[in-house]
């Protein structure tokens, strides 16, 4: 009887397929190293053998809620149990501790009402289903217990779910430790409620989601010794500020500019507003409305939201006329001056807005148009007055109205931050980040990069996790294992942040640098990384270079790096706002104190961007971490459609499979002695005759097949990637001898 290999002619195996990228089907043939197969979809394919995965004959049809209960860990394995799953609307699945969520793209409430709240309280982590809740409920339970820190980190892609799946962790803390017994405006309340009011604020409808976060979000809930929620601090990452000028259809700008174009007449009145669709900084793009969200209604509940979290109505009125400021603003145009090069307000419209823009950010109209039109430059004989070109008075409107935003923003994380306050005695915390996903465009600029680096940052500390657990499992279980290749994504932190000689730094030096263009920067990096294996040059490129990220290349476009990473406010813009006879406006652009206006010369997003990440990271590194990997099924936002390959590229990037990889370099499957026994027993009936010891069985089953590289723990058996299949195919072939026995056996009778 020779040995069967695991996969021979009639075996069930899965192979890579262009389009569904695995597909299942039977070996007809097997001619040396190659295999022919019949697929599901009736085609004949032919693939090396070592290409096939084999196929779990014994899965439950149902999938199973936790992949390391299949048998096979493999590729093939993880995407069919995910799509089973979804097709019946179980959207949730474990790998290990990390969750998988996958949006369902339809409203199921029933999932996340009190009652399913209260079942979720107190239970372990595997002894409900899978879900969002049981992550925040193990985050709770661990910091109670263990007087620790914890956080849950939510990733995935643009419209995954990251934003939703946070909203529901807070709203489940809340609901853990919120204060029942006081009325009004609770902390919990407050904290949930700063939700509506950033995302007035800082999301908008990209092409990939109606309401994508521009801005990373960091929250920490603070408890007290009892349990219960004492303070919270958001903190904030990185906002997109070149939408406040610049969208493209179907997008749209931040959702505050349309539902103050949405406010009740007496409003838009005061605030000189009207249709959205007259305003330069909306009407690029033709996309006003969302579906399904009423902007009058949202205008009143972003309102009530920010009572909530303590902006007083004062405080709401400035904050509106900052905005509608912004609206006309953006409406005033140049012309160039008959003359000179210089320009003027193009028409009577435009000297309207100006108007308009002075009155509600109640600064002098003359000082505006200076400011907007005209730069100072002092030289040690004089002091020199001169007028930009219509060009420059519009990059220097745009200047004005971005910082005008990011000011705004910044304002109001802080006021939240202010009015829930910090609970200072707090010892432990659960912190939930939403972050933007790793992101590769057909353009990829400065803020791709920030993006990506961050996903760089947060892999690497997922890694290591996921390392870390699976070892303390093999320890626990008191087996050896040491995992050589384990493959650290340290060389592209390296060429990103590396100080000095990093992309970063140089980018900073460029910027420092009068005479430097993207062209030198690129040169520049050319040059210094040409021998690096995480960046490459591309082919006929002038300036654009790609990075290895772990999840992918990616091709910046480094045009507009250089602007970009300068953070830096007009002085001419700063002088004029600071002295608005506004206190809120002026508060937003209080003077610089002279130390740190000088320091603040130039001052590089970039690195300020990687402080702040490192701050993240130290923060992080405090406390237990917790994993939900969101994923988006389909591009359509559609329910029910699972795009395979859609799938298959976010579990790659999103570190799931280099979790499976992990798993898989150990020892993936985990069986306990009973449940190796009853599926396996059969190979070795005798060692299930009278009295026996389950371990002891397992034993001699496994070394009756002469299998190596096993190992045996305290409660369960371990094995090696694979091992599991070949015990399958053993017993498969002896089910099928055992059939023809018995068919001889019947035949001769
Ligand atoms: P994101 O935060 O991951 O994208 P969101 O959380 O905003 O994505 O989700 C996008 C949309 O998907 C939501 O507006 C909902 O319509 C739907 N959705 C997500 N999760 C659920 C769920 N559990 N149940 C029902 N609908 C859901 V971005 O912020 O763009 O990276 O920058
Ligand atoms: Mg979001």
């Amino acid at each position: 009887m020779g040995i069967p290999e695991n996969i021979v002619v009639g075996s069930h195996v899965w192979v890579a397929d262009p389009e569904l990228v695995w597909i299942d089907g039977l070996v007809l043939n097997i001619n040396g190293e190659e295999a022919e197969i019949q697929t599901s979809n009736e085609n004949k394919v032919v693939s090396r053998l070592s290409k096939l995965y084999p196929m779990d004959m014994e899965a439950p049809t149902d999938g199973v809620d936790d992949m390391t209960k299949l048998a096979y860990l493999h590729e093939p394995g993880v995407l069919h149990n995910l799509e089973t799953r979804y097709m019946m609307n179980e959207i949730y699945t474990y790998t290990g501790n990390i969750l998988i969520a996958i949006n369902p793209f339809q409203n199921l409430s029933h999932l996340y009402d009190t009652n399913v709240m209260q079942r979720y309280k107190g239970a372990t982590i595997g002894g409900l289903g899978p879900h969002v809740f049981a992550i925040a409920e193990a985050a709770y339970r661990a910091m109670i217990n263990e007087e620790k820190s914890n956080s849950i980190l939510v990733s995935g892609e643009s419209g995954a779910g990251k934003t939703e799946t946070t909203k529901m962790l807070m709203q489940y803390l809340a609901y853990l430790g919120g204060n029942t017994s006081s009325e009004g405006r609770t902390v919990e309340k407050q904290v949930l409620e700063s939700n509506p009011v950033l995302e007035a604020f800082g999301n908008a409808k990209t092409v990939r989601n109606d309401n994508s976060s521009r801005f990373g979000k960091f929250v920490e809930i603070q408890f007290n010794k009892y349990g219960r929620i004492s303070g919270a601090a958001i903190r904030t990452y990185l906002l997109e500020k070149s939408r406040v000028c610049q969208i493209s259809d179907p997008e749209r700008n931040y959702h505050c500019f349309y539902l103050l174009c949405a406010s009740p007449p007496e409003e838009k009145e005061k605030y000189k507003l009207g249709d959205p669709r007259s305003f330069h900084y909306l009407n690029q793009s033709n996309c006003y409305e969302l579906v399904g969200v009423n902007a009058a209604q949202e205008y009143l509940s972003t309102k009530r939201a920010m009572d909530i979290v303590g902006i007083s109505q004062e405080e709401q009125d400035a904050i509106f006329r900052v905005v509608a400021a912004i609206l006309h603003l953006g409406n005033i145009k140049f012309a160039k001056s008959e003359e000179t090069d210089s320009s003027v307000l193009e028409d009577e419209a435009s000297r309207f807005h100006l108007q308009t823009t002075a009155e509600l950010l109640m600064c002098d109209p003359n000082c505006l148009e200076g400011a907007l039109r005209e730069r100072v430059m002092i030289t040690p004989e004089e002091i020199i007055k001169r007028s930009l070109d219509p060009l420059g008075a519009t990059v220097s409107r745009d200047g004005l109205a971005k910082t005008l935003y990011s000011r705004l923003f910044d304002w109001l994380v802080q006021k939240i931050n202010i009015s829930i306050g910090q609970d200072p005695s707090s010892k432990c915390l659960i912190g939930v980040l939403d972050i933007y996903g790793f992101e590769s465009f057909q353009t990829n600029s400065f803020e791709q990069f920030c993006i990506n680096f961050t996903n760089e940052k947060l892999q690497q500390h997922f890694n290591q996790h996921v390392f870390k657990m699976e070892q303390e499992e093999y320890t626990k279980e008191g087996i050896d294992w040491s995992y050589l290749e384990f493959v650290d994504n340290q060389d592209v932190l390296d060429l990103i942040e590396k100080k000095p000689g990093g992309i970063i730094a140089l980018l900073d030096e460029a910027c420092m640098f009068p005479k430097s263009t993207h062209e030198t920067f690129s040169q520049k990096l050319y040059q210094t990384f040409k021998d690096h294996k995480r960046f490459i040059k591309p082919k006929l490129a002038r300036s654009d270079f790609s990075v290895v990220h772990y999840a992918g290349e990616v091709q910046y476009q480094s045009e507009q790096f250089l602007d970009k990473n300068k953070d830096y406010v007009v002085p001419e813009h700063q002088d004029m706002l600071s002295a608005s006879k506004c206190s809120f406006v002026s508060g937003l652009f209080a003077p610089l104190s002279e130390e740190t206006a000088k320091s603040a010369k130039f001052s590089s997003i970039g690195s300020r961007f990687k402080l702040q990440l490192q701050q993240l990271m130290d923060a992080l590194n405090l406390t237990e971490p917790h994993y939900i990997r969101c994923i988006k099924p389909n591009s359509l936002l559609k329910p029910f459609i699972f795009e395979n390959m859609n799938v298959i590229q976010q579990l790659r990037s999103g570190g799931v499979l280099e979790a499976v990889r992990i798993k898989c370099a150990g020892f993936p499957t985990h069986w306990t002695f009973h449940d190796f026994l009853t599926r396996l027993g059969i190979l070795a009936p005798e060692v299930l005759q009278g009295n026996f010891e389950e371990k002891d069985s397992c034993k001699k089953i496994l070394e009756k097949i002469g299998l190596t590289g096993y190992q045996i723990g305290e409660t369960q058996i371990f094995l090696r990637a694979g091992q599991m299949a070949e015990l399958d195919a053993r017993r498969a072939f002896l089910l099928s001898n055992s059939a023809i026995v018995i068919q001889k056996h019947t035949k001769t009778h």
